[in-house]
């Protein structure tokens, strides 16, 4: 996109927040005599236990989020190891997130502990965006215990990449004007658009920081990476366009997960275990009643092997029937890409909720529903392809919201560079799930 002035705000107002180490800051709470020590904080303390995060001491020792437990054990065996207590963070993160619209009604939360907020407007009540984000950190800290690291700038990208420039309790302005120059000296990765594959690749091209980036010219960044590469160039400047969007401060995503006691070579019991996730998923939509844009997949292959697809068809999914589709048809394509490997974890979830505004579709009727279940008995028994609706035939799900095509099923691995968009992008890229995806 064309860069033009009115694209970016002249204040700083855009504020992004992050609590600093959450679940083990939390830990650290209740625990004071745990402060200073390696701490890892994990689902599980067993052998197929996952790194949830890790005090700052313990990730000197390069113990990381996502590691397996046994691993970080062997980094740094003398930290202290805690099973996450996912209830007592939640009470937490609503608490953090009440605090935060306390300061401005434009507050669009981002996961579990962070959010993103505009303050423009508020001054007369609480004074320039700097006075806000310290006010902001004080409350943190005096209501939750913990800290949390703020980046304020002109944009949601500068802003988070000065949030975690400060960590931990920072609090970093980026004035307007002076956002390419803020980032010209970081490392490329410190750029959220730059995932692991991006950064091989640009690394290759000797480009190291993001001034490098931003030195390159346009056309050498589209030959490399398409038209993401004129991207990269604008955001490498510091200029990005998306604005704060407020969004009501419940669950961000819905997901359930499982992780077999013997890896599952069985497609029939997966596809089972997907409809059975579906149906939670749709029912809790249901009772709060919301609808989801995202549906996501997640599949792990001994021994910690884990890929994310991600899938946002044109119309919000909310039954059960739907949220199986778009998650078998991710599981298709991404099992046989894996040539049908057992699987050893597997995981549904959807993400951008928003309010459900379901009427009934032309030529639906209530009926659909008893219709639905009719299809599922004969997909469950046939297999998911056996039963189309005749408009699946023509709209391929693979075609993505912005007309870019993506071959179905088997299709060979997508370059992330070619992807269509940068939801997609991160899925290939890695670990992208669902932010509050345990
Ligand atoms: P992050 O904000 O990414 O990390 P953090 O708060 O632990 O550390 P930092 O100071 O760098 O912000 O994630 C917030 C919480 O989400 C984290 O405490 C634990 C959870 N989490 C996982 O469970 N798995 C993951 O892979 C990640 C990245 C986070
Ligand atoms: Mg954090």
């Amino acid at each position: 996109m064309e860069y033009t002035p009115e694209h970016m705000s002249d204040r700083a107002t855009v504020l992004h927040v992050d609590l600093d180490a959450f679940y083990v800051s939390m830990e650290l709470r209740r625990r004071p005599e745990l402060r200073g020590l390696p701490v890892v904080v994990a689902g599980g303390l067993g052998n197929r236990g996952v790194v949830n995060t890790a005090s700052y001491e313990a990730r000197r020792f390069g113990v990381r989020s996502a590691m397996p437990v046994s691993q970080a054990r062997r980094l740094c065996p003398q930290a202290v190891f805690l099973e996450s207590d996912y209830h007592y963070y939640s009470v937490a993160s609503k608490q953090f997130h009440a605090i935060l619209r306390d300061f401005s009604p434009l507050v669009e939360p981002a996961g579990a502990d962070e959010a993103y907020m505009d303050v423009a407007g508020t001054e007369q009540l609480f004074g320039a965006a700097a006075e806000v984000a310290a006010r902001i950190k004080a409350r943190v800290n005096a209501e939750i215990g913990i800290t949390a690291s703020v980046g304020v700038s002109v944009n949601k990208l500068v802003s988070k990449v000065a949030s975690d420039a400060g960590k931990p309790n920072g609090l970093v302005v980026v004035e307007a004007g002076t956002e390419a120059a803020f980032f010209a000296p970081r490392p490329i990765r410190e750029l959220p658009m730059v995932g692991r594959r991006t950064a091989e690749v640009l690394t290759s091209l000797g480009i190291r920081t993001i001034g490098d980036i931003a030195r390159t010219p346009e056309a050498a960044l589209v030959a490399k990476f398409g038209k993401h590469g004129a991207e990269l160039r604008q955001r490498a400047l510091g200029i990005f366009d998306a604005p704060v969007v407020a969004q009501r401060g419940d669950a961000k995503s819905i997901s359930r997960d499982i992780t077999f006691d013997t890896d599952e070579p069985d497609g029939d019991r997966l596809r089972a275990v997907l409809r059975s996730q579906a149906e939670r998923i749709a029912k809790e939509l249901s009772t709060s009643g919301k609808a989801a844009r995202t549906v996501s997949l997640r599949l792990r292959f001994p021994p910690f092997e884990t890929l994310s697809r991600s899938f946002t068809p044109s119309v919000a999914v909310d039954v059960a029937d739907e949220v199986y589709a778009h998650g078998v048809a991710l599981f298709e394509r991404a099992w046989a890409e894996n040539d049908r490997r057992p699987v050893r974890l597997i995981g549904l979830g959807v993400h951008n909720i928003v309010e459900r505004a379901r009427q009934l579709r032309l030529g639906e009727t209530l009926e659909a529903d008893r219709l639905q279940d009719t299809v599922e008995a004969l997909r469950d028994r046939y297999g998911g392809a056996s039963v189309l609706r005749a408009n699946e035939l023509q709209r391929n799900p693979y075609r993505h919201r912005d007309g870019d095509y993506i071959p179905p099923f088997s299709a060979p691995k997508l370059d992330p560079a070619a992807a269509p968009d940068e939801e997609v992008r991160e899925a290939i890229d890695g670990a992208h799930p669902p932010a509050d995806w345990p």
